[in-house]
């Protein structure tokens, strides 16, 4: 099934010069970026963004971080694109992160994870939504 997702190089990543390299691993691994932008959000919006965290003790510091400089996001496409991203990712903790991952090589700690990807069908449908209109598409 080709699925559409949302990436976020995170901006510790971004900081850290890091965007190029795990660019090159998502068209290494096949996926087409169909969209791809530079930004920087408030924490308000962070917090909108990872609104199913909202109960959990790393809520404030995560949004804190996701808005504490510039991000870039891009909605990639392939064959079972929200699997694949997840698994090229890695576990959320890069210290549990399989070898070869991008979290287990570039990961820092558990919230400085360098990555997000989209989990779901739905969550993908809203986090592309909720960073990138229709316009902004190039197939
Ligand atoms: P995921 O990014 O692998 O889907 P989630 O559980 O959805 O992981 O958590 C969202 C983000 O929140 C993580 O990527 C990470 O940056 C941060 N995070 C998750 N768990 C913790 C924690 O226990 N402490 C601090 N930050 C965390
Ligand atoms: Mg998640």
């Amino acid at each position: 099934m080709i699925e559409r997702t949302l990436a976020i190089i995170k901006p510790d990543a971004v900081s850290r010069q890091l965007t190029g390299e795990i660019i090159k691993r998502y068209e290494l691994h096949g996926f087409k970026i169909l969209a791809v932008k530079k930004i920087q959000i408030t924490k308000s919006q962070a917090e909108c963004f990872y609104y199913v965290h909202k109960q959990r003790p790393f809520f404030e510091s995560l949004a804190g971080f996701m808005a504490g400089g510039p991000m870039v996001v891009l909605v990639l496409e392939g064959k079972d694109a929200i699997k694949r991203h997840r698994d090229l990712m890695g576990a959320t903790n890069p210290k549990e992160a399989a070898p070869g991952t991008i979290r287990k090589e570039f990961g820092t700690d558990i919230e400085h994870n360098v990555v997000h990807g989209s989990d779901s069908r739905e969550s993908a449908q809203f986090e592309i939504g909720y960073f990138f209109s229709g316009l902004e598409f190039q197939p």
